[in-house]
C-alpha cells in the first residue's frame, strides 16, 4: 500500500519542480526597480508599461521562474507578445495569443524601420546616469523560427533615449555592428528558403531538427513553448553621467498577431558596467631575507581602479584575484587572502576580476608582482639606456633621460606604494628629491615610448 501511495507523489514533484512558473504579482515598478534593477539605490523613476491587459483580459508581462529546467536564466522578467501564461514548456503547441485589436508599437515601427505590427508590450522608465555606462542581458525567442524565419520578423527594441539631448537609438543590436537583434538577423537556418544569419548567436531550435549540424533539443524537452531562441545578448551602453535617459523595452508581431515571440530579461542585469578608471601597478616588493618569497597586498590598487567618480553609497563592486584569466573571467579559484599573498614565483601575473555586486557583470584586467624589478623590464630595451647616479644615493637622485625620452618615472617604495611622479625633464635631465625619504630600496618604473624600465635605488 505504502509503495502505491508514493508513486503519485513523486509524479507530482517532477511536474512541479521541472517547469518553468511565471508569476503576475507583481506591480511595473516592483518588476523593473527591485527585479530588473535589483539595486535599490539606482536612481530610476516614471516606471509605466503597454500590455494585453490594456486590451482584453490576458497579461503579457511577468516574471518567469525556470525552475531548474534548461533556460538561460534562473528567473527575470517575460515580456510577450501573448498570453504570458503560455510561455513555459513544453513546446507543443503553437502560441498565437491576441487579436489585431491589440495594436503594435509606433517607436518600435519607427526605430526599426518596419510597419504591421500588432500586439506591443513594453515597459518604460527613466534613470540619472550616473556611472560611464550600464548594461543588461536578456534572450529573444519565438514561434516565428524555423517556419516563418525568412519572412516573419516579430521584432523588438531597446530604446535609449538621451532626454538631454533628445536622441533615441537603439541599443539591441548584433555585437560589434550595426544591424539590429531581430529574427530575420539572428536565425539558425532550419528553413529551405534562406540561409542561417549570425548562426553564433541563435542558440537552437526547442524541436527536432532533421539536421544534426543545426543545434535542437526535442520538442517535450523544451522548457519554454516557443520555436527557437538566440544566445544571452549582453548589451553595454556609454552614457554621459549627469544625463537623464529613458528606457523602452518593447515587443510586437509582425504582419498578423499570431505566432508570438517574447524577450526574457536577467533579474538583477540592468547595472552599472564595471569600469576600470586607473589601470592597477606592478607591485615589487625586495626580497630582504633572500629566501625568495614576499608577501603582497594584491588589494593596494581597487580605490585606484574605481577611481572618484562613481558613487560607492549607491553602486557596489567586488574585486577578486586570481592566478588565470580563465579563472577570473569566470569568477572561480579567487586567491583566499589577497590582503597578504605570499607569492610562488619570482615573477607572476595577478588577474583581477571587478564585479558589480547586484549584477554580477565582470571585467578583467591584470598587473604583475615581484621580488626582482628587473625582470619586469622590456627584454628588448637596454636598460643602462638610463644613467642613474649616485646610486645609493643621499639627497638628490639624478636620471639621465638624454638617450631614450620617456614619459613617466614612478618612484615606489619598498611596499609598493607610489611615493612620486615625474613628468618632466630639466635639459633631458630628472632630478628626485630623497631627502625626506626613510633609507632603504626603492623602486623606479620608467614609463617610456618603447617600453618600461625597471631600476632599483638603495637610499
Ligand atoms: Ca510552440
Ligand atoms: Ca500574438
Ligand atoms: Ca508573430
Amino acid at each position: 500500500m505504502k509503495i502505491k501511495l508514493l508513486l503519485p507523489f513523486l509524479l507530482i514533484c517532477k511536474i512541479s519542480f521541472s517547469q518553468m512558473t511565471i508569476s503576475e504579482g507583481f506591480t511595473i515598478q516592483e518588476l523593473i526597480q527591485d527585479q530588473f534593477i535589483g539595486n535599490p539605490n539606482f536612481p530610476a523613476f516614471n516606471f509605466t508599461s503597454t500590455s494585453a491587459q490594456d486590451y482584453g483580459t490576458i497579461s503579457s508581462i511577468g516574471y518567469f521562474y525556470a525552475n531548474g529546467t534548461d533556460i538561460a536564466f534562473d528567473e527575470g522578467l517575460v515580456l510577450s507578445t501573448g498570453n504570458v501564461l503560455n510561455v513555459p514548456g513544453e513546446n507543443t503547441t503553437n502560441l498565437m495569443d491576441g487579436t489585431t485589436g491589440w495594436i503594435g508599437d509606433d517607436d518600435l515601427e519607427t526605430f526599426t524601420a518596419t510597419t504591421d505590427t500588432y500586439n506591443a508590450t513594453s515597459i518604460e522608465f527613466d534613470f540619472i546616469a550616473t556611472v560611464p555606462m550600464i548594461s543588461l542581458d536578456f534572450i529573444l525567442a519565438s514561434e516565428e523560427y524555423g517556419f516563418y524565419e525568412c519572412n516573419f520578423g516579430d521584432t523588438f527594441a531597446f530604446l535609449l533615449t538621451d532626454s538631454s539631448t533628445g536622441v533615441t537609438t537603439n541599443i539591441a543590436l548584433v555585437p560589434g555592428t550595426t544591424t539590429p537583434i531581430s529574427i530575420l538577423n539572428v536565425r539558425g537556418g532550419d528553413n529551405s528558403n534562406c540561409n542561417a544569419v549570425n548562426e553564433d548567436y541563435f542558440h537552437r531550435y526547442n524541436y527536432t531538427v532533421a539536421d544534426a549540424n543545426i543545434p535542437s533539443i526535442p520538442a517535450e524537452d523544451s522548457p519554454i513553448n516557443f520555436n527557437g531562441e538566440t544566445t544571452v545578448f549582453m548589451l553595454v551602453e556609454d552614457l554621459v553621467i549627469g544625463h537623464t535617459y529613458h528606457l523602452k523595452i518593447v515587443t510586437a508581431d509582425h504582419l498578423d498577431a499570431a505566432f508570438d515571440s517574447a524577450l526574457f530579461i536577467r533579474n538583477s542585469s540592468f547595472g552599472a558596467f564595471p569600469t576600470i578608471i586607473n589601470e592597477p601597478e606592478n607591485i615589487i616588493i625586495n626580497d630582504e631575507d633572500d629566501d625568495g618569497t614576499e608577501t603582497f597586498d594584491l588589494t593596494m590598487f581597487e580605490d585606484q581602479m574605481l577611481g572618484d567618480t562613481i558613487d560607492t553609497t549607491v553602486y557596489s563592486f567586488d574585486f577578486t584575484y586570481h592566478l588565470s584569466l580563465a579563472d577570473a573571467k569566470s569568477g572561480v579559484n579567487a586567491i583566499a587572502n589577497p590582503e597578504a599573498y605570499t607569492n610562488t614565483a619570482d615573477l607572476q601575473e595577478i588577474h583581477v576580476r571587478m564585479q558589480n555586486s547586484y549584477t554580477g557583470t565582470g571585467i578583467t584586467t591584470s598587473f604583475r608582482i615581484t621580488i626582482d624589478a628587473e625582470l619586469l623590464s622590456t627584454p628588448d630595451f637596454q636598460s643602462d639606456d638610463f644613467i642613474i647616479y649616485p646610486n645609493p644615493v643621499v639627497d638628490k637622485l639624478t636620471i639621465d633621460t638624454s638617450k631614450v625620452a620617456f614619459e613617466t618615472i614612478q618612484v615606489f617604495n619598498m611596499n609598493g606604494q607610489l611615493i612620486q611622479t615625474k613628468t618632466e625633464t630639466t635639459n633631458g635631465f630628472v632630478t628626485i628629491d630623497f631627502s625626506n625619504l626613510e633609507s632603504g630600496v626603492y623602486f623606479l618604473n620608467i614609463n617610456t615610448s618603447k617600453g618600461k624600465v625597471y631600476k632599483r635605488v638603495v637610499k
